[in-house]
């Protein structure tokens, strides 16, 4: 039985057909390890053989004032607390110039969502008109689904609007986050203030006709069933299939401290049957992160043999995941990622933040930042 289940998957996953829910819950809770990683790495070796992709980037978090407060949020704050921070766009570009941009390609910019008195639009796209004057070689991937739909409605324009404006403002792509679980079930428990799944796969809808592409996430190791991941990731296989315009799915592994969920952290076999069962499931997908802040440089180099492609950046100052408990380094040079990719058996390819303008690293010029 466990056989020709197996057997219809990795027919289905090489000849590039849909899952169905039972058989991706299947890989997410009951498949063997060993098989699953397999085919995950063949997955990807159909993709990029042995290409493994990096990026000189650097994460902006430019406020962590929030009016959602997410149960799981260990990040966020209320505007009166210690630790609440908001950063004028000028703001921005200072402390970039003082740490140094060079040989960047990209910055990954997200935030909070603040009050209406501390934010108008105007704030949010200023951000990237100042980013866009100041540093123009570096490319914008800014603003998760979330932030969009609090953007709309502080501009009174629509969501389609809105893309539009703040691509002429100088908007490249748009990273994954604040997708969760789509189950509404899930949501009202975790993220009650948040948009709801539909609307998250709406606006990437929006983005991608646009021609902004966009890259998904799913936040695993809290409250969630297989049954309910299972019907995530095929509710972006289905997104996918309608537009092409995903770039990369970066699965998240739940990090339990300073926050008022709780729980526990997940284990390593936990990240690795998720980021592989992922790899199968998204093969549409043309890549998969191990986004080595979650999992540490040494679980993400093994992630390079069971599914995943790309180890996104150099990142220089990672803020969510270490106020929620991760021990990773907040920043890494692009040579240390470079050498841990070929410490996998792996080539490491520089990249920009579309995936275009590819090459293999050379270690000559390229350490856009020690950190
Ligand atoms: O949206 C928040 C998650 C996301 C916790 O698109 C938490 O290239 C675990 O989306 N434990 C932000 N996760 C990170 C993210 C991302 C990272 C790297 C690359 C890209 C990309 C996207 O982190 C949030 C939320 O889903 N998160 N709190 C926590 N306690």
């Amino acid at each position: 039985m466990r056989d020709s289940v197996q057997s219809a998957i990795e027919r289905k996953a090489l000849s590039e057909e849909r899952l169905t829910r039972e058989e991706v819950a299947f890989l997410l809770a009951d498949a063997d390890l060993h098989w699953l990683g397999g085919l995950a790495h063949e997955v990807r070796t159909k993709l990029h053989g042995d290409n493994t992709y990096v990026v000189a980037n650097r994460h902006i978090n430019y406020t962590n004032v929030c009016r959602n407060r997410c149960l799981f949020c260990s990040f966020s704050a209320d505007a009166g607390d210690d630790n609440a921070y908001f950063l004028q766009p000028d703001e921005i570009v200072e402390s970039l110039k003082t740490d140094g941009v060079a040989g960047l390609r990209e910055f990954h910019i997200v935030g909070a969502i603040p009050p209406r008195e501390m934010a108008d639009y105007g704030y949010f796209r200023g951000i990237l008109t100042a980013l866009r004057e100041a540093f123009p070689e570096v490319q914008l991937k800014a603003f998760t689904a979330v932030e969009l739909e609090w953007m709309a409605e502080l501009s009174g324009m629509s969501v389609r609007d809105t893309l539009i404006d703040l691509k002429k403002a100088g908007l490249d792509a748009m990273p994954g986050g604040g997708a969760e679980v789509f189950a509404e079930d899930v949501r009202s428990r975790i993220c009650p203030d948040k948009i709801s799944g539909g609307e998250w796969l709406s606006v990437h809808r929006t983005a991608h006709e646009l021609g902004i592409p966009t890259n998904a996430t799913m936040l695993y190791g809290h409250i969630e069933t297989p049954e309910q991941k299972a019907a995530h990731l095929l509710q972006l296989y289905d997104l996918q299939a309608e537009t092409g315009g995903f770039q990369a799915f970066i699965p998240l592994a739940y990090h339990p401290v300073g926050n008022r969920l709780g729980g526990e952290f997940t284990t390593g076999v936990e990240d690795l049957r998720h980021l592989a069962a992922s790899r199968i499931a998204l093969h549409n997908f043309p890549h998969v992160k191990a986004y080595w802040v979650e999992f540490g440089l040494k679980l993400a180099q093994v992630m390079l043999l069971w599914g995943a492609d790309d180890m996104d950046g150099t990142v220089g100052r990672e803020l969510i995941y270490h106020a929620a408990g991760a021990s990773a380094p907040k920043g890494v040079t692009i040579s240390e990622l470079a050498g841990i990719i070929r410490g996998a058996g792996l080539k490491p390819v520089v990249r920009d933040a579309l995936y275009r303008d590819m090459r293999e690293y050379e270690p000559a010029g390229e350490d856009a930042q020690e950190v």
